[in-house]
């Protein structure tokens, strides 16, 4: 069937029982990739039935589909003509592992963060009937991302609206770990529902079987059924917000999917569809750890085990001296926007269950509720990743920093992320956080220094900001560990000639670049600091080291704007130090697309290689 399908136009010509064969193909073709590539497993084999059931009903690009998140579109870039392209799925150069509009007209919307897709499809809705334009609008999304704040007010705004359009709600129990919240309970009620009216109507049928007295009794249990349907099921929270619902539908029955939809296009104002999808579908391992393989790296088919050996990263080493320092100290409490297991809080969880919050999908409440917990006197440690704290930022600004509230917000995927692309690309935090008054902001070298600066972060009773990378420690080790005071550099290579600054994951790069360059020009000596701090930067050990060497090169994991070249240039004019040359290896004022994470630091030129080799070149000039 596959390889008969080339757009959704061949699509269309199968019957039912064909779909269905389609779809077990389908699961086989993207269990194969993805345990070559990587990528998000579970999400996408839970969504083949609706999506083949989605592009056999609407017609694209006139209508509009728009995927929340959009980790579950390997389905719809297959029927959608990108089934061999999907073969370089996440890899430089190759497809994206979300919907972009660059890559097709198809991708109606570009998505990555959680909860947009709403208020984006009701914005298109509003737009087509501004212009008298006459197609479907339709919003995909999960029961996880229902848990966003944005996602609710875009629900709000639309069943009040009346405008046509529909959404789909993935209901599969699970955000990545077990989903959260009175959401999901009312979800869960409305799950009965389902069970209730298909038990009933097996019971029905064995009554209608009794000759005589069956169709009477059938009646009375009708009426009786009504009443206590008002007891056991749950007001109609969606239709009382101004959404027709229809369902639950089994989200894996192509037919009953098609009929629903079909139904819903007929229908004016919004209407809201709910279908039951199972997490990993059709692959046991995936269904059976639907949170492992929401997103996975290369794993064997047979075991599920996965083809690299598992290093310890910066959320274990961050997860486990959370522990021993919450042992020692019971205000310590840790905060989770669904990310339990990224962000290496799982064994806290397990320890502190009462110490252990798991808010949803929700970053604005997770740093504004840090910052109520913290004014009432505990010590909340908030990690979330680089690219996701930009929904937070106002709560920072407004409920943490500007009341110089005690919350240590942990930045995990700082920086260059790789694979996921350029929505999660955590390249604007240093940034963004060094805007904002009384912000603490650091970012350790090492595993060793991730430790200390949590450690002093719990104690500094001031917002503070530690942001560190996806994935391990750099192989190269640096055993010198100063103490962590506030605001103070660590100089970990005396020089005379030239001054590299570097904070975070750049600190051992620098070394490596200065070991370089002096093996190659013995009569050079390079300085190497370990900022520590982007704010407050330590001015006196910069100063004092540029006014010395007169060559200064910054090396980080950001962008160029506002981050350590910044911090480090304004030293440079606020000190009017003079006759000095610098150079800024960050990354452009641009979204960094996907690709290996050493194959994109090439490609912006900020690797080892080539900035080891600009230095030698800036030495020939000098001598
Ligand atoms: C703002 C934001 N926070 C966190 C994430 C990480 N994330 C990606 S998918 C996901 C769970 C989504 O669950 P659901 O919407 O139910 O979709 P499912 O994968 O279960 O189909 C999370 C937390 C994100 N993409 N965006």
């Amino acid at each position: 069937m596959l390889e008969k399908i080339n757009s959704p136009e061949d699509l269309k010509k199968l019957n039912t029982e064909e779909k269905i064969k389609l779809a077990e193909e389908i699961r086989q073709y993207i269990l194969e990739i993805v345990s070559e590539n990587g990528g998000h497993l579970a999400s996408n084999l839970g969504v083949v039935e609706l999506t083949i059931a989605l592009h056999s009903v609407f017609d694209l690009p006139k209508d509009k589909i728009v995927w929340d998140v959009g980790h579950q579109t390997y389905v719809h870039k297959i029927i959608t003509g990108r089934k061999e392209e999907l073969k370089t799925l996440r890899k430089l150069n190759g497809i994206a592992g979300f919907p972009k509009t660059k890559e097709s007209e198809v991708d109606c919307f570009n998505t990555g963060h959680s909860s947009t897709s709403i208020s984006a499809a009701l914005g298109m809705a509003r737009a087509r009937d501004i212009k008298g334009e006459n197609h479907s609008v339709i919003a995909v999304i999960g029961d996880g991302a229902l848990t966003g704040g944005m996602a609710l007010e875009a629900l709000n705004d639309t069943g009040w609206s009346k405008t046509t359009m529909t959404v789909i709600l993935n209901d599969n129990e699970m955000s990545i770990s077990k989903n959260i919240g009175g959401i999901s309970m009312l979800l869960s009620k409305l799950r009965a529902k389902r069970s209730y009216n298909k038990s009933s109507d097996a019971v029905k049928k064995v009554i209608l079987k009794i000759p005589g007295i069956g169709k009477p009794i059938v009646r009375l249990v009708r009426r009786v059924k009504r009443s206590i349907k008002q007891l056991i099921i749950p007001k109609m929270f969606f239709e009382d917000i101004g959404f027709r619902y229809l369902g639950p539908v089994d989200g894996h029955d192509i037919a009953e999917l098609e009929r629903m939809l079909k139904i819903s296009k007929e229908l004016d104002g919004p209407v809201l569809i709910h279908i039951l999808t199972k997490k990993g579908k059709g692959y046991k391992i995936a269904e059976e750890n639907p949170d492992k393989f929401h997103a996975t790296g290369p794993f064997n088919i047979e075991t599920g085990e996965s083809k690299k050996a598992k290093k310890s990263d910066y959320s274990k080493v961050f997860g486990e001296k959370l522990i021993e320092l919450a042992r020692k100290n019971d205000k310590i409490v840790a905060i989770t926007a669904a990310m339990k297991d990224g962000t290496g809080l799982a064994n806290f969880a397990k320890e502190f269950p009462e110490r252990f919050f798991d808010i949803g999908i929700a970053e604005q409440h997770a740093i504004g509720m840090a910052a109520g917990m913290a004014k009432a006197g505990v010590i909340p440690v908030v990690p979330i990743y680089a690219s996701f704290y930009q929904r937070a930022y106002d709560q920072v600004i407004h409920d943490v920093a500007m009341q110089n509230l005690p919350v240590v917000m942990c930045v995990d995927r700082a920086g260059i992320v790789g694979a996921d692309g350029e929505t999660h690309q955590g390249t604007l935090d240093m940034s963004f956080f060094r805007l904002v008054p009384n912000l603490t902001i650091m970012a350790p070298k090492n595993f060793k220094e991730l430790e200390d600066m949590l450690e002093f972060a719990v104690d500094l009773k001031k917002p503070v900001v530690i942001r560190y990378p996806r994935g391990g420690e750099d192989d190269y080790k640096i055993e010198k560990q100063d103490k962590i005071e506030l605001g103070k550099a660590e100089i970990l290579k005396q020089g005379k000639d030239v001054s590299i600054i570097a904070i975070g994951k750049t600190v051992a790069r620098a070394m490596k670049i200065a070991e370089n360059v002096e093996n190659e020009n013995p009569d050079m000596q390079v300085e190497v600091i370990n900022a520590r701090f982007l704010k407050p930067i330590d001015k006196e050990t910069i100063k004092k080291s540029i006014e010395k060497t007169k060559h200064v090169v910054t090396i980080e994991d950001g962008t160029i704007i506002n981050g350590l070249s910044s911090a480090v240039q304004e030293i440079i004019i606020e000190e009017k130090l003079e006759g000095i040359d610098i150079k800024e290896y960050a990354y452009p004022d641009k979204y960094i697309e996907h690709g290996g994470v050493e194959e994109l630091e090439k490609i912006y030129k900020v690797d080892e290689k080539t900035i080891s080799q600009d230095i030698k070149e800036f030495f020939k000039v000098m001598v």
